[in-house]
């Protein structure tokens, strides 16, 4: 089998987001083939499914430009990594990069260095290689769940995906420039403009953070080239940090001597710093930091809210769980609101950051109506709670996911 990485000389697939580009979505094709019934309090969850996108198959149209297309739940069962074409896709600005020039392409590490420098793809090839699986996952997924509702993207829980990153590590990177004594922070940024007088989208990681040798440069994702839409030629990989850091077509890397106050960093995207991000609904005025890592979910993949199951027969459930920051440790299953719960056994473990798969055999049931709730624990001992947080950003959701089942 040849090296993947040979194809990344591959320019139609370079160029390969033709129609994505000026007018191409400003005149959409016919989006609509089925809506998608996400399901979100106080109804308006119905969203168009598209496979309108190049290099996504059939996604959950929230927006099409800037792009927003959420995962439906189909490509989640069953797969530890998603699928590149399934995988979700979230951009600020409408002027994203559609093409890119491999042999041109260069990324640009400035600012507080010794020695500023350009480094070619051929150049980032020929440095040590790492590899991890990561979930990469928008800090407002599955906001539309919210209660009250917040204002912004409506995701349900599909704005998460997990894959394996192959890459260099942003330290070694760094290295090759040779940060300057007293640096504190390093500014990423990508190849999508702004437009007229709005602040790049740019993110910045502490110094340490950004030298722990897990923060990686990634040109593969599971084993290809990235898809145009998720960041080709270079993104950024934050294991076990929300998706907002995980810069897309990543161009630029600034070694800073005095902390971030831009926009992005300054007042988009922070959290309240109370437990769990909560705060009472309506709040304003608290305390915030800067979005950081992740923590434990749990979701059913095979089976719907409102799903029926026969009476007196055992049913197969499975799905997904994540450990945030550290490891899945445990799977819970409850059918009983909560009083009771059961392990699930738990697929091949493919490393901290990454999905693990669970399933489980629900034993016979008598007819009537149940709710599955499911729970995970990660290696730290963190949990997750019924109880839904609330935070004006619809940010950091994390209470424990249960479908309606049927049992008739
Ligand atoms: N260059 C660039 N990188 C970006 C963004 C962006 O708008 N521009 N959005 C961020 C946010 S908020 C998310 S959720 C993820 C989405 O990654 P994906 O589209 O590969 O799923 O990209 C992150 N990286
Ligand atoms: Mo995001």
């Amino acid at each position: 089998m040849a090296d993947p990485l040979e194809r990344i000389w591959d320019r139609r697939r370079a160029l390969g987001l033709i129609g994505l580009g000026g007018a191409g979505l400003a005149t959409a094709p016919v989006w609509a083939q089925a809506l998608a019934d996400l399901g979100m309090p106080g109804g308006n969850g119905g969203r168009l499914l598209t496979t309108a996108f190049p290099g996504k198959g059939n996604m959950i149209l929230q927006r099409s430009r800037a792009p927003l297309l959420e995962t439906p739940m189909d490509a989640f069962d069953g797969n530890v990594f998603t699928p590149n074409d399934r995988f979700f896709v979230r951009w600020h600005y409408d002027d994203i990069p559609t093409s890119v020039d491999v042999t041109r392409f260069r990324l640009k590490i400035g600012g507080a260095v010794r020695q500023p420098i350009a480094l070619s793809l051929t150049d980032l090839l020929s440095m040590p290689r790492v590899e991890l699986a990561a979930i990469n996952q928008c800090s407002g997924n599955s906001r539309g769940h919210f209660m009250p509702r917040v204002p912004g993207a409506q995701w349900s829980n599909g704005a998460i995906g997990n894959a394996r990153w192959t890459g260099v590590r942003l330290k070694d990177v760094l290295d090759r420039a040779g940060v300057a004594p007293g640096a504190v922070a390093v500014r990423l940024g990508g190849l999508d403009r702004p437009p007229p007088g709005a602040p790049a989208f740019e993110k910045s990681l502490g110094l340490d953070h950004a030298r722990d040798g897990e923060v990686m440069i990634a040109f593969l994702m599971n084993g290809e080239q990235l898809p145009m839409l998720n960041g080709f030629p270079l993104r950024l990989v934050v294991p076990g940090w929300y998706s907002t850091y995980w810069i897309k077509a990543l161009d630029r890397i600034e070694v800073l001597a005095t902390p971030d106050t831009g926009y992005w960093m300054d007042k988009a995207y922070r959290i309240p710093t109370a437990p769990r991000a909560n705060v009472a609904p309506g709040a304003k005025d608290f305390p915030t930091v800067p979005i950081n890592r992740m923590v434990p979910r749990a979701f059913v993949t095979n089976m719907a809210d409102g799903a029926s199951v026969m009476a007196h027969s055992p049913f197969f459930v499975r799905g997904l769980a994540m450990g945030g920051a550290s490891g899945v440790a445990r799977v819970d299953l409850s059918m009983d609101g909560g009083a009771s719960w059961h392990a699930a056994p738990l697929g091949t473990d493919e490393g901290k950051y990454s999905f693990r798969l669970w399933n489980a055999t629900i034993p016979a049931l008598k007819p009537g109506g149940y709710r599955l709730a499911v729970r995970c624990t990660n290696s730290k001992g963190e949990t997750q709670v019924a109880d839904p947080i609330w935070n004006p950003s619809g940010f950091m959701r994390s209470a424990i996911e249960s479908i309606a089942v049927r049992v008739a």
